[in-house]
């Protein structure tokens, strides 16, 4: 991707800092982001802020003509979306919407995040593109209309839309409050020799894919030929959260205990996605093993 103008929205947030730091060198980057989660202080120099939030139509007349929009901002969290799913709806599918009116308006191609949690708990494992849909959370029912929005829009107005459905992504700069991921909480849990608070038996599994991986995919749907179509992206690989905290015990070599409470309200019991779509379609090709993505997370701490 080289000469264009990129925006980013949620771009000041975890996946699409990472994005930010990728694109900055050869396109003008332009980061939409309200900063309710995302920071600036994770910006490469050189991009534009523009601080607003996806919600407002206002905001898009703002806005630069974008050539490629990488659709990041959401409410991110399972959990807040089961305790507000108004306010979740309102974020995740009602920004959304916006997001696409305004890629339709410019004639933008669109990389949207999509989520594994549109599958629920899914009968096929791994997990292909062709599974049925039954999500178990507000977030899930979102992500899930995104993402067919995303195809509709393909089909209706030949929108350049790509939906990637996301695994559990980690890496340097998720967040590690109550409602971030899994990995983020264990590490700062063990790094402060406080318990590792594992919910339920610790037998559900993820499949944990580093940032890095997730942005070669989305480099990779921004010039496909492959457009109107979702693709998983995970490594293919499974890690069952108990494994998890022992593994990241033993990394931070920390005195931490492993504690089990209440298993959470709408959590899947089993995530790992068929990548063979991607890596057939897009090249994509997952680099970072989870060892490895661990042990450098540690390092930079
Ligand atoms: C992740 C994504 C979400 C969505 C979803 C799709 C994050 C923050 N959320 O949700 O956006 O894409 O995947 O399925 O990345 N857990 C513990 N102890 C803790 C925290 C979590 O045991 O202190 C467990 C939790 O019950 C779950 C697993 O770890 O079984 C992963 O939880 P998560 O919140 O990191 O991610 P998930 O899969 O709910």
């Amino acid at each position: 991707v080289q000469g264009q103008t990129v925006l980013i929205t949620g771009g000041a947030g975890f996946i699409g800092s990472h994005l930010a730091d990728a694109l900055v060198e050869d396109n003008d980057v332009y980061i939409l982001d309200n900063l309710s989660t995302g920071k600036p202080s994770n910006l490469p120099a050189d991009v534009e802020l523009i601080r607003g939030d996806i919600q407002d139509t206002d905001v898009f007349e703002s806005l630069p003509q974008a050539d490629l929009i990488f659709h990041e901002a959401a409410l991110v969290s399972v959990p807040k979306s089961v305790e507000e799913p108004a306010r979740s709806h309102a974020i995740n599918m009602g920004g959304t919407l916006n997001v696409l009116e305004y890629a339709r308006d410019v004639n933008a191609r669109i990389v949207l995040a999509s989520s594994t949690a549109i599958y629920g708990d899914a009968d096929e494992i791994p997990t292909p593109e062709a599974e049925s849909k039954k999500p178990s959370s507000p977030y899930g029912i979102d992500k899930t209309t995104l993402d067919h929005y995303a195809q509709v829009y393909h089909e209706l107005y030949d929108l350049e839309a790509v939906p990637l459905r996301y695994f559990n992504v980690y890496g340097p700069r998720q967040a590690a409050g109550d409602y971030s991921g899994v990995i983020s909480i264990f590490l700062k849990q063990a790094l402060n020799d406080e318990p590792i608070t594992v919910h339920g038996d610790g037998s559900q599994t993820r499949d944990f894919v580093h940032v890095d991986d997730v942005v070669q995919a989305n480099l990779k749907a921004a010039t496909t030929d492959h457009v109107g179509e979702p693709y998983n992206v995970g490594t293919g690989s499974e890690t069952s959260i108990r494994e998890l905290a022992e593994t990241i015990r033993d990394v931070t070599d920390s005195n931490s205990e492993i504690v089990h409470t209440d298993g959470r309200d709408g959590d899947i019991e089993r995530s790992l996605a068929d990548i063979s779509k991607a890596q057939s379609q897009l090249g994509y090709e997952p680099t970072i093993l989870l060892s490895e993505g661990l042990a450098t997370l540690v390092e930079h701490k």
